[in-house]
């Protein structure tokens, strides 16, 4: 198919983009050249008055080729030079906008001498989610068009306006679509472009400067795209369009190379290929799931009740206490309710999703469901009596899914005669928000099984990713060596605050010690008393059970790692100081200075070299998967892309290096390096070489 459509209706030169999903401008498919020589040879051709850009499909166009900025970098002036060629058009180049008009598609509305926008146009520039800015004329040409104050917020914002809000603020001319739409293009074909505005530079606005610079510096981010399009706004008000152009692609072209954005755009595409399967597209049809049953209503399951609710699925929530269901129900209701009162839900939206829910005290009610969710006690008994209940009632094609975080998938299929139809669906807390599920893959689980799991948690807006069945699944297991680290490094001479510290300071959300607290001590501390029976040659630091055993289980105590006067604030606490310090002497260790690149690396080259046994375990299919997970599940820093990803950035004979380097000291058992890292280092490869 040719990447552009060409008609000519009378004086009218149509230019339609036909580069599906989302039209992107790209070089590779030859989107870039051949709308470019389209337009000059137009300039050229007495029978064109007017021209107009729209696209094709859902979208008029979704930006830049973001695999060109991989595939060809050198080449992103091609886009450039098109803007610049409608931009210097003679004759009146209009753009008609629908869908999304985000990015470079913007930066090339911006360039024609015309907008109009369909009512359902959204137009933005997300740049800064990759770590980018507009590089296209986009920095300069949005600020002289609708003011500084407006382009820092849609360019910092990163949120995309509506039409009729792009109509208020002067970004597009008319709200139009079909042969309205039309007649307004033909329209501007005697339009005189003398008086084009956009050369000089855009009104000053120190104050919306100020204000941004302000937010920017109370939430410092690990890469630079926010200060750069700061920079080229405040540009804008100063200089020429040309040298404000030349600042731009300055800046762009520095931020394209940053590891920031490298991280930022794998995480983009990462998240897009997760959820599909594997090896093989789908070779039979997606199992179609249009009501859902949840059995048990204490925190996980009203949480996965309203992730489904929100995304207007009809539920059967099936509690066989009263107490517990009446008390699961009012935190739904609840929650909604907060929603209505933040603003984010009409009345009527909040009744209409409360009307979804039913309520029910058999199992016998999820009989008519695609999809059970078994979100009871975690206890393998406890579940597998509930799947072997499923097994009897359920429909035929239904889908069993148990929300368990550590219990054997197979065990719990086990207890049923349809052990293919059975999955794990591992949310996180609280599940209404946090967007990661692991979609656990027993030994008897079906594709198609798989695939309809995949599809329900694509529906309700979270992002899936398929895991094999062992203790911990990817995440969890990845965790415990991270974790095992953070302990030591206590033992050997950090303290909590510093080894928090040095990893938030390198972009983990929240320190681990800090996530413990947050999380609950007392599922760790049973965790490491089942791994001391199960792993007794694995062992950890005592630290974590003496806080434990002081009845510290972290914020909802009032304690843990830290003191939480408030509830919520974390502070150092020097008796915990203290407890850390003395038990270094009881056990003999001399404490030492640790630095922060010594928690950073010790902390994350585990989780890396867990991560590669996982992937040749097979648990792991691909090692993206364990990026997502990581970054959607743990707060790893998007930026960083992921532990395999930077594993891959940071190269595999440096992180050999270093733990074979920490082989040579205390503990150094927990360093010998997974053969798969070592296979990488001698054949040169890296993870993301490797084909899932
Ligand atoms: C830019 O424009 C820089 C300029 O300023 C500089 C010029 C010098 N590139 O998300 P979906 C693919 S930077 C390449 O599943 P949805 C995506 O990977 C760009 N591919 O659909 C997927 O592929 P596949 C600024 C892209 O309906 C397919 O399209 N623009 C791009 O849920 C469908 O995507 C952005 O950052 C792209 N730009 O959401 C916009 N965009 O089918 C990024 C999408 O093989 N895009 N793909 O997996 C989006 O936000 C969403 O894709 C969008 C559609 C809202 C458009």
């Amino acid at each position: 198919m040719k990447p552009l459509k060409i008609e000519q209706r009378g004086c009218l030169l149509l230019l339609t983009i036909t580069n599906p999903p989302v039209n992107v401008l790209s070089i590779g498919a030859g989107v870039v050249s051949a709308l470019h020589e389209t337009v000059v040879n137009a300039v050229g051709d007495p029978s064109v008055a007017v021209i107009a850009i729209r696209g094709d499909g859902r979208d008029f166009c979704a930006g830049a080729d973001i695999k060109d900025f991989e595939n060809a970098p050198d080449e992103v002036d091609r886009l450039r030079e098109l803007f610049s060629v409608v931009d210097a058009c003679p004759k009146p180049v209009v753009a008609m906008l629908h869908g999304n008009v985000l990015g470079g598609g913007l930066e090339l509305a911006l360039a024609a001498h015309f907008r109009i926008a369909a009512p359902d146009a959204r137009l933005g520039f997300p740049e800064v989610m990759l770590g980018l800015l507009p590089g296209g004329g986009g920095t300069q040409r949005l600020p002289r068009r609708v003011g500084v104050a407006r382009a820092l917020e849609m360019m910092l914002g990163g949120k995309p306006v509506a039409a009729g809000q792009a109509a208020d603020m002067g970004l597009v001319d008319a709200v139009l679509e079909g042969e309205a739409a039309l007649a307004w293009v033909v329209a501007r074909a005697e339009s005189s472009l003398a008086d084009r505005a956009t050369t000089g530079p855009a009104a000053a606005d120190s104050a919306a400067l100020d204000v941004w610079r302000a937010k920017i510096a109370q939430r410092p981010s690990l890469g630079t795209a926010r200060e750069s399009i700061v920079a080229c706004v405040e540009a804008a008000t100063r200089l020429d369009l040309k040298q404000g152009l030349a600042l731009e692609r300055e800046l762009f072209t520095e931020l394209l190379l940053s590891e920031a954005s490298r991280g930022l755009r794998h995480s983009f595409f990462a998240e897009r290929k997760v959820g599909r399967l594997p090896g093989s597209e789908a070779k039979f049809e997606t199992p179609t799931i249009a009501s859902v049953a949840v059995i048990g209503a204490g925190t996980m399951g009203s949480g996965i009740v309203l992730a489904l609710l929100n995304a207007q699925l009809p539920v059967t929530l099936i509690e066989l206490n009263e107490n517990a269901l009446s008390a699961g129900v009012g935190r739904i209701a609840k929650a909604i309710d907060r929603d209505v009162a933040k603003g984010r839900l009409t009345n009527e939206k909040a009744a209409a999703r409360k009307a979804l829910l039913t309520t029910e005290s058999t199992v016998d009610a999820a009989a008519q469901a695609d999809l059970v969710i078994e979100a009871v006690f975690e206890d393998i008994e406890v579940k597998r009596s509930v799947f072997a209940q499923l097994d009897r009632i359920a429909k035929p094609g239904a889908i069993l899914a148990s929300n368990t975080s550590t219990l054997d998938v197979d065990r719990i299929a086990d207890a049923t005669q349809r052990p293919h139809q059975v999955v794990g669906l591992h949310f996180f807390s609280p599940a209404n928000i946090m967007r990661l599920v692991e979609v656990v893959r027993g030994a008897a689980t079906s594709a198609q099984t798989l695939a309809g799991a995949l599809a329900l948690v694509r529906k309700i807006g979270k992002v899936g990713v398929i895991a094999g069945n062992c203790d911990g699944f990817i995440g969890n297991r990845i965790f415990e060596e991270y974790l095992r680290q953070a302990y030591w490094l206590l033992e050997e001479g950090a303290l909590p605050a510093q080894v928090d510290a040095a990893l938030e300071a390198w972009g983990m959300a929240m320190g681990p010690l800090r996530t413990m607290d947050l999380a609950g001590q007392d599922i760790g501390w049973s965790i490491r008393k089942r791994r001391a029976v199960t792993q007794p040659n694995r062992p950890y630091s005592k630290i974590p059970d003496l806080i434990c055993e002081m009845g510290r289980f972290g914020q909802k105590t009032g304690a843990g790692y830290y003191r939480y006067p408030d509830g919520r604030t974390p502070e150092s606490d020097p008796e915990i100081d203290e407890l850390v310090i003395r038990h270094s002497a009881q056990i003999g260790v001399e404490r030492r200075v640790i630095s922060d690149e010594e928690i950073v690396e010790r902390c994350v080259f585990a989780m890396v070299n867990e991560g590669a046994r996982i992937l040749s375990e097979g648990i792991a299919h691909r090692s993206f998967d364990i990026d997502v997970i990581y970054v959607n599940g743990y707060g790893f820093p998007a930026e960083r892309g992921g532990p395999m990803f930077y594993a891959d950035r940071v190269g595999h004979a440096h992180i050999i290096e270093r733990m074979n380097d920490f082989r040579s000291r205390r503990e150094g058992w927990a360093w010998e390096p997974a053969p798969l890292i070592e296979w990488l280092v001698e054949h040169g490869e890296t993870f993301a070489d490797l084909k899932g």
